[in-house]
């Protein structure tokens, strides 16, 4: 059924170099990269689009938690697939998704077993498949549409059921404040749509659901894993954790603003996320 979403990297079995042996996303302590491209039916970039949101989301069957990593867009990382250091949501414009998950395993050394790459279409088709999200909007908000359209949305603050359109401005929203505080908002909406789509008020129909938004969603999960990742978290009271990266530089070269995570923020989330994922706290490429 799912054809047109499912896509693998070419990785042997599937599985992250990261790994000693496969995982069951079932069984096993995984790890899934959420990556939301700048790309719609308007802009039309093909394969060649950015990776704007980032959110890599680890998960503890034992403990019934989540932790939700936000990685800013603009970080400075060595990037495999093209042998230097730029932005890391450059990797998407150079690989896909495949370029994506090497440069992020390099930076945090934790494996990414799965990833799920939304365009703005697929975003707006998962949330309103879901009748919407409820969202406390900090601010008043006048922000594009998915046509780019200047100042076609505007939400007034407070809590209040958002629609896919609503939601995505707030998704990309961050000339009010900063590209940090927009991923911060990134992880609150992953957060109430697993919420939502594990609610026993919604029947999420996911077959209905992948038919409708097809290529513009893919992912490397099959359609029975995708199926088993819902399931588990219906009627389960699961503790979701927002992890960041402290950033205290950044610099512009060439007109680009890029961010410098810091070496112990790095370092902490690395062995916090391993220990997660129950990994031995050991240097790179040991695991
Ligand atoms: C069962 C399982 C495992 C899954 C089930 C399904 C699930 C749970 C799916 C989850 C959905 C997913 C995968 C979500 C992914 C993560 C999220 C939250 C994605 C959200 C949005 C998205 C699709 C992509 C990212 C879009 C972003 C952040 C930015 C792109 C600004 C320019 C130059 C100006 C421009 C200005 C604004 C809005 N724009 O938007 O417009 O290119 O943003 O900051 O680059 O551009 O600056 O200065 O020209 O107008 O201010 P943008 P920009």
């Amino acid at each position: 059924i799912v054809s047109d979403s499912h896509e693998d990297i070419g990785r042997e079995n599937n599985t992250s170099n990261l790994r000693a042996e496969e995982v069951d996303p079932i069984e096993d302590n995984v790890s899934v990269l959420f990556i939301g491209v700048d790309e719609s039916e308007k802009r039309d970039y093909e394969t060649a689009s950015r990776s704007d949101a980032l959110i890599l989301a680890t998960f503890n069957k034992e403990q019934n938690s989540i932790k939700l990593l936000s990685i800013p867009r603009d970080s400075y990382v060595y990037v495999p697939e093209i042998g230097y250091n730029t932005k890391i949501n450059h990797a998407h414009f150079y690989g896909g998704p495949k370029a994506t998950i090497e440069t992020v395993e390099n930076f945090l050394n934790v494996p990414v077993d799965y990833y799920v790459r939304v365009n703005f279409e697929a975003f707006i088709g998962v949330i309103n498949s879901l009748g919407g999200i409820t969202y406390d909007v900090p601010f008043e908000i006048y922000e594009q549409d998915s046509n780019d359209n200047a100042d076609a949305i505007h939400l007034q603050p407070g809590e209040q059921l958002l629609n896919g359109e609503e939601a995505l401005a707030l998704a990309r929203s961050r000339k009010y404040d900063s590209d940090i505080e927009r991923g911060k908002r990134q992880q609150e909406i992953i957060k109430r749509i697993g919420k939502k789509a594990t609610s026993a008020s919604t029947i999420f129909k996911l077959g209905n659901v992948l038919d409708a938004i097809g290529p513009n969603l893919k992912t490397n999960l099959t359609f029975d894993e995708m199926k088993s990742f819902l399931t588990y978290g219906i009627n389960k009271n699961i503790a979701i954790e927002m992890i960041n990266l402290d950033g205290s530089g950044g610099f512009m070269d060439d007109d680009l603003w890029y961010y410098v995570v810091d070496e112990e923020s790095r370092a902490s989330v690395q062995e916090e996320l391993r220990e997660h994922l129950d990994l031995s706290i050991s240097n790179k490429n040991t695991t």
